[in-house]
């Protein structure tokens, strides 16, 4: 099963679209396997981004992140990475489609109010950077049988 990091960005938390948010997920059929509120370091930022250090967005990006708390979520589901990256829609939210969350919620990309990991490799290395093993819980869902074949 994939998993994937879902980071609910400074915006979403401050604008009280924590719960719309995570709603997407949820009714979508993700699992969510870790979630909690955090205030996020440099450090931290600076190695979630790492892939886009030397941008011209890149300090920008690391004081947007850095500038409220954010909740960060772990989900899991077939295909996760996929389907949690077109429910949050293209990075640009004037380009993404109207229903994902970018396009309903968003304008600008600097103020784009979720991330989603983009790779299998990069959504386990970014669950591992951001939650410990003890963090993150395995369970059954009841409702799975209705969610999956
Ligand atoms: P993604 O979040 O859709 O995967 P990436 O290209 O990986 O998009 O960029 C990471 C984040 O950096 C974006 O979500 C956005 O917050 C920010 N970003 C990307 N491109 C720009 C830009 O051109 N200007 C300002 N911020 C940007
Ligand atoms: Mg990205």
């Amino acid at each position: 099963m994939e998993r994937t990091l879902i980071i609910i960005k400074p915006d979403g938390v401050e604008r009280n679209l924590i719960g719309p948010i995570i709603t997407r997920f949820e009714q979508r059929g993700l699992k969510i396997i870790g979630m909690k509120l955090v205030r996020v370091s440099d450090e931290l930022a600076r190695k979630h981004y790492a892939i886009h250090e030397g941008k011209p967005f890149f300090e920008p990006l690391i004081a947007y992140i850095t500038s409220a708390p954010v909740v960060v979520m772990a989900l899991e589901g077939p295909q996760a990475i996929q389907a949690a990256r077109n429910t949050i829609g293209a990075t640009k939210p004037v380009e993404a489609a109207p229903g994902s969350i970018r396009g309903d919620f968003g304008m600008m990309v600097g103020r784009n109010l979720v991330h989603g990991s983009d790779s299998v490799e990069n959504g386990e290395a970014e669950i591992a950077l951001w939650f410990a093993e003890s963090e993150l819980v395995s369970y059954e869902r009841v409702l799975d049988r209705w969610i999956l074949e």
